[in-house]
């Protein structure tokens, strides 16, 4: 399929948006932003692919009109960004940056202007670098200065934000970068990310309870959600895939809807918990008014004795791969969506708040055919019409990403934008598939 005509089956009130994050689009090295923990981690030899960082990334810092000139041309109602909270608090906390507040008051108001439904996320992985240093989230008071940071965001914006989420994918924050060691801070230890499991629901629900002080009524989380097979029909097999689904999924729906961790990995991790942890379960599972889910893949797991602490790691499969090497399962996302629904988060609204594909993009002649991408969006929206029409109540779906940006570790070498960016000129190209989105979105 090399169209999305399937968006004109979508409800009218469905909304359709694009999103990004601070350090992947804004740089950081301009308007007196401080740092925050990926420059130091990007600063290490090996670390990110051509040991690139986020200081210009995208410069749209400086050229954020034409951005979200960009996405409300393509006739999408939301914009889904984040906060950065360097750029606002340079050391963390203390002295506000003037030019940071007003960049967000520009950037609201240009949003509002183009009718555009502002999505706010207080934390997509910019940790300021004054708390990578004590501790970063392993250490409780980073939890603390987050909910002050949060109050200050509140008190600023909230009159203009139609939504917003604490934090984005809360197992890359811990996991990802605390035990696998791929993001920043690169931790490979076990105490570590498991301690990082609970502060960051931790800061979470401290979070909410500021945002609830300012009388906030449309706030949530975004989970990253992976759907976990087992390699095999072997018990070994099972019980890992198991324990892989809680650490990457239900440890997160679990603390946050019922107010508790799934008991098999939380025996594996009780060693490293924090002490009395119990006692920030209610905290954590305060009432939100959506959540939403990040997805992009599945992932295979076998039992592997070499493996020091899990005892299982993944494999690969055999399905056709996105150019990050992440096989495409949209079955994935219509099985997590219901579960999630139907286990845990019940009647609140689900919003796909990222979904999307790398694809090794280049203009010629002044176009970019990604015709892989459109088919990637189809088959995943096919998937989301099947779940409205199974009264799962998804309200809307943002497509990952506006633009080509900085891939974390990858640097600048995988695209997920559906606006080409080239990176010395800052010049953006709106890809086949924007058009696809603007042709059905404008025709809807
Ligand atoms: O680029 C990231 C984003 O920051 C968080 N979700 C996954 C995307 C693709 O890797």
């Amino acid at each position: 399929m090399s169209n999305l005509e399937i968006i004109k089956q979508f409800p009218s009130d469905f909304l359709f948006g694009v999103a990004t994050s601070s350090y992947q689009i804004e740089g950081n090295s301009y308007g007196s932003s401080g740092t925050c923990h990926w420059d130091d981690f990007a600063k290490n030899t090996g670390n990110v692919i051509n040991n690139e960082n986020g200081s210009i990334a995208c410069s749209h810092y400086i050229k954020y009109q034409e951005d979200i000139d960009l996405i409300a041309d393509a006739g999408f109602s939301a914009y889904r960004f984040s906060f950065s909270w360097p750029r606002i608090l340079p050391q963390g906390k203390g002295t506000i940056n003037p030019e940071a507040i007003s960049f967000y008051d520009r950037l609201l108001d240009e949003m509002l202007q183009k009718d555009l439904k502002p999505f706010g996320t207080l934390y997509h992985w910019d940790l300021p670098s004054a708390f990578g240093k004590k501790g970063g989230w392993k250490n409780s008071d980073t939890t603390k200065w987050f909910a002050d940071y949060t109050d200050i965001i509140m008190k600023r914006f909230s009159d203009r934000l139609y939504s917003l989420a604490t934090i984005n994918e809360p197992w890359c924050v811990s996991w990802l970068s605390h035990y696998l060691g791929e993001h920043a801070p690169g931790e490979k230890n076990v105490a570590s990310a498991i301690k990082t499991m609970h502060m960051i629901l931790l800061a979470h629900g401290r979070a909410m309870q500021v945002i609830r002080t300012h009388n906030f009524k449309n706030a949530g989380i975004v989970l990253n959600k992976q759907l976990v097979v087992p390699f095999d029909e072997t018990e070994e097999s099972q019980l890992a895939a198991s324990v892989s689904d809680e650490i990457h999924n239900l440890w997160f729906d679990e603390a946050i809807f019922k107010g508790r961790y799934p008991s098999k990995t939380l025996e594996m991790f009780q060693k490293y918990m924090p002490e009395d942890y119990e006692t920030d379960m209610d905290m954590i599972s305060q009432s939100i008014d959506w959540v939403g889910v990040n997805y992009y893949t599945r992932s295979i797991i076998k039992s592997d004795k070499t493996e020091p602490f899990l005892g299982f790691s993944p494999v690969k499969g055999n399905l056709p791969t996105t150019d990050m090497g992440w096989e495409i399962y949209p079955e994935g996302l219509e099985y997590l969506v219901k579960r999630l629904h139907e286990h845990h988060s019940k009647s609140i609204p689900i919003f796909i708040t990222e979904n999307g594909m790398a694809n090794n993009d280049f203009v010629e002649n002044g176009i970019v055919d990604d015709i892989r991408r459109i088919n990637y969006y189809y088959t995943h929206l096919q998937k989301v019409l099947r779940l409205i029409e199974a009264n799962v109540p998804v309200k809307g779906y943002f497509a990952w990403s506006l633009l080509d940006n900085f891939e974390w570790a990858f640097g600048y070498t995988k695209r997920f934008g559906l606006v080409h960016v080239n990176f010395v000129t800052q010049k953006r190209t709106p890809k086949r598939s924007y058009y696809q989105f603007q042709k059905s979105l404008r025709n809807q």
